[in-house]
């Protein structure tokens, strides 16, 4: 096992990865811009290491700063949390090449999965059902993307095989708009991701966002680790996030799980996984593979009883998975709010210092944050300050649960969502469960007018 790891991230989450680390008895290296060497997660790691300014890309997205504090403190491996580097195939490369473990899945895989086109084309041949679409990239010829378009039927999607996340996709209802829309989506693909090459999928108008989680060592075992449902979003950020979907029965989740286990195993993949799905109408349709550990990983440690971010550490150490698919348990149902610091209702983000910090608790409460009172959130990063995390028997529950817990939670000094999260607490379409990816823009819209 490893004795020292090098957390690459900032935040709530290198807290959390932080604390795996303490209970494994492993030593921590955190590493900070200017703008966060007051936070206490710092002075709370083993040893930490300034890696530059408050701005990202010359600190948190700075490969060679990043690689040389764990020269320095002589690390073995580096977690790089999500977001920052945590998908950067060429980041995860230069690790290994450095002498040190990358926890997370190999350089190869991520760069296959960072590729939209070649994720969709390695999960078509692994048996995981994909959204109808394109053949791969579309071709330059006019005539051939008119055909693919009528095949497919309108209304189409035009996504960037660079992008992901939202990023570099336009919607075509006609077959009049298809081509300029082609060109357009091309020419900001390749502005935006130096990669002109786009792919073409039925457009889903109401679906569902659910996704799987897998976990995978490098000896060939695999597991999924069941579902969670992600549509309450707005603008590609999640909000709220829950486990398991609601909508969603043992067998139907059985079967999709076992298929991403399985395209793990014919991909030889190692560390976690999210599989990311539409679903609509009783069918999974894969859009994306993210190769990180999630934000919202919480509300499946919650179900399963993991801890993911071990589980990381241990296959990334060479170890086998201790259990099999038989042994993962699913039990209770747990959701996630998202805490920003930002203006619950037209999401102007708020920084600045934390007057008053007062959390909740009690049975089924969980909080994953770096905060505290006088604490002040920069304006550099996202806007996320921590995860209040409700856990109960039946999702009646954990709703319950998350009612009061908000009820209890004061945080003054800046502005922060919670209000937006009290609401929907109370809204009827969400107790009835399972509202479309929509719903809250919807919802918002409507409160607007
Ligand atoms: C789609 C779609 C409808 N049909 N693909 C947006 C993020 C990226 N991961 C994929 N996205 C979508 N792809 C087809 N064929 C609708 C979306 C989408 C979406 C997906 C998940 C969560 C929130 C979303 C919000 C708007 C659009």
């Amino acid at each position: 096992m490893f004795e020292k790891i090098l957390i690459a991230n900032r935040g709530e989450i290198a807290l959390r990865v932080q604390r795996a680390c303490r209970e494994l008895g492993i030593k921590t290296v955190a590493v900070h811009s200017e703008a966060d060497k007051e936070a206490k997660y710092v002075k709370l790691a083993d040893e930490s290491v300034c890696i530059g300014p408050a701005a990202s890309n010359l600190s948190y997205l700075n490969i060679p700063a990043v690689i040389s504090a764990a020269e320095v403190t002589d690390a073995q491996a580096i977690h790089p949390g999500y977001g920052f580097l945590s998908e950067n195939a060429d980041f995860a490369e230069r690790v290994e090449q450095s002498g040190f473990v990358f926890i997370g899945p190999r350089a190869e895989t991520i760069r296959l999965m960072g590729d939209k086109v070649s994720a969709k084309d390695a999960m078509r041949k692994a048996g995981v059902p994909c959204v109808p679409g394109s053949d791969g990239a579309l071709p330059d010829d006019s005539a051939e993307i008119i055909k693919t378009a009528k095949k497919v039927g309108y209304p189409v999607i035009i996504k960037a095989a660079g992008g992901g996340g939202g990023r570099g996709m336009r919607v075509v209802h006609t077959e009049a708009a298809l081509i300029n829309a082609v060109m357009m989506t091309k020419a900001e693909a390749q502005a935006a991701f130096g990669n002109p090459m786009v792919y073409m999928e039925k457009f889903l108008e109401n679906p569902r966002h659910i996704e799987i989680q897998v976990l995978a060592d490098q000896h060939g075992s695999a597991v999924f680790l069941g579902d969670r449902d992600c549509s309450m979003q707005r603008r590609h950020q999640k909000i709220i996030e829950e486990a398991p979907s609601p909508l969603l029965n043992p067998k139907l989740r059985d079967k999709i799980g076992e298929r991403c286990a399985e395209a793990c195993r014919k991909m030889k993949y190692r560390g976690v996984g999210t599989f990311e799905f539409l679903y609509e109408n009783g069918e999974f349709y894969f859009i994306e593979m993210n190769t990180r550990l999630q934000v919202e990983h919480t509300v499946t440690e919650m179900i399963t009883g993991l801890d993911l971010v071990q589980q990381q550490i241990f296959v990334a150490a060479g170890e086998k998975l201790k259990f099999r698919q038989k042994d993962i348990v699913l039990r209770g149902h747990a959701i996630e709010c998202r805490i920003n610091a930002e203006d619950p209702y037209n999401f102007v983000p708020s920084p600045g210092k934390i007057s008053t910090f007062h959390m909740p608790g009690g049975p089924g409460v969980r909080i994953d944050t770096h905060a505290y009172a006088g604490y002040t959130v920069p304006s550099n990063y996202d806007s996320m300050i921590g995860k209040l995390i409700t856990y109960g028997a039946t999702r009646d529950q954990a709703i319950a649960r998350m009612r009061i817990a908000l009820s209890e939670m004061l945080v003054d000094g800046i502005k922060t969502n919670i209000p937006l999260h009290a609401d929907l607490m109370a809204d009827v379409a969400f107790h009835l469960g399972g509202t479309s990816i929509h719903y809250l823009e919807q919802k918002l819209d409507i409160n607007h007018k």
